[in-house]
């Protein structure tokens, strides 16, 4: 038996699932945890559920993490609910083990958790028809809808300061000095890139300071992918990969969302002549957000839609940077220079983006117009 099936198979008797484990795949898009959708098979029905290993070097206390991903599903069952919904396909449940907790530990330090798969979906990791698009952008400003009655002050923060860019930008700078494996001598471009501006760090976090941008319960990690999309209308139905909602600005899910999926390449494209964004993809991203969203948002966090598309990029981006000079201990990496051709990627979006953010402005308070009445 292989140690994932002999693990798999453990986990299941501590969830209370029965039956027999009929195959296993892994899933391997997320850059954190590890995740496996395992299937087993009990008189003749077949159920497949989701088995993760939460990574704990990134979420060092899966008791904070578990906490707030139960609560902020049982708002989202609730609600789910009230507006007539499917709350066993519109959000993930998790189960308790027989301990109570909502994790299991195996092999010594393995923390594995366990929720149901939705059937008939799919997820995307690049942009190939525009209006999925529209649709991950309808899904993810609802998404903040249905939390925007929930009490942001009962969520831990499970990563502290994870969209701080100023902080990102120090933890860069404590990287380049401490050049703990010798990568700085040949990164000297992107460094000087990522220094010059230095600025647009503060933007952010300054407004919140200052009470000029609400702070809401947001995502913080909205990737394309995790967005689950029913194969048959090809509406996000699903939002996953809930371990960094958080208190947090909208600003963070919509730029990070345009920096993933308005990118005409992949986030770890080599050819960066591929790179650049995709004017009708934000003009689409941005009309579905808004359509669902809009009402809820200030004319300011509208106006800095364009602003924080850069940001995000350029937060990612330095992101990746820092890792590649830490010696590659956060990101999972398939290849040595992947977190630099990451950051690069980035980057390269960050300075189309910049050429843009005229058109990306008009773009966007067309949609806010349409979406005002
Ligand atoms: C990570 O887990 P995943 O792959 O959805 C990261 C995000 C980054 C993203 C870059 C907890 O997301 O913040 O934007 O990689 N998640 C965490 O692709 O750090
Ligand atoms: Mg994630």
């Amino acid at each position: 038996m292989s140690d994932i099936r002999k693990t798999v198979i453990s986990a299941s008797e501590q969830f209370g699932i029965k039956g027999t484990c009929l195959s296993i795949e892994q899933i391997e898009s997320g850059h954190i945890n590890y995740t496996y959708k395992v299937t087993f098979t009990d008189n003749g029905i077949n159920t497949s559920y989701l088995f993760q290993r939460i990574n704990t070097h990134v979420f060092s206390d899966p008791d904070k993490l578990m906490h707030n991903i139960v609560r902020v599903t049982a708002h989202l069952r609730k609600k789910i609910v009230d507006n007539g919904g499917d709350p066993r396909r519109e959000t993930l449940t998790f189960s308790s083990a027989k301990d109570g907790k909502y994790y299991t530990i195996l092999n010594g330090d393995e923390y594995w958790r366990v929720c149901n798969f939705v059937e008939n979906t799919y997820s995307c990791d690049i942009v190939d028809n525009a209006e999925v698009f529209y649709n991950s952008g309808v899904a993810f400003g609802k998404f903040q809808q249905l939390l925007a009655d929930f009490d942001g002050s009962s969520l831990y923060e499970t990563i502290p300061d994870f969209h701080n860019t100023k902080k990102r930008f120090e933890a860069l700078k404590e990287a380049i000095a401490k050049d703990a494996v010798g990568r700085v001598a040949e990164v000297t471009d992107e460094i000087a890139f990522a220094l010059a501006r230095e600025k647009d760090c503060s933007v952010l976090v300054d407004m919140i300071a200052s009470k000029e941008l609400p702070v809401r319960v947001t995502h913080n990690d909205t990737k394309l992918n995790n967005i689950l999309f029913d194969r048959d209308t090809n509406k996000g139905i699903c939002i996953v990969d809930l371990d960094t909602v958080m208190p947090g600005l909208s600003l963070y899910d919509f730029g990070d969302s345009i920096r993933f999926g308005a990118n005409t390449a992949a986030e770890d494209e080599k050819d960066l002549s591929k790179v650049s964004l995709s004017l009708t993809l934000y003009d689409k991203y941005v009309s579905g957000y808004l359509s669902s969203a809009g009402k809820s948002l200030t004319e300011k966090e509208i106006q800095l839609l364009p602003f924080s598309s850069k940001l995000m990029t350029y937060e990612c981006a330095i992101r990746f940077l820092t890792d590649y000079l830490s010696g590659d201990t956060y990101f999972k990496i398939q290849y040595p220079e992947h977190n630099l051709v990451r950051c690069r990627t980035q980057f390269a979006l960050v300075a189309d983006i910049e050429r843009k953010l005229s058109q990306m402005s008009d773009i966007t308070a067309k949609a806010a117009a349409v979406n005002k009445d």
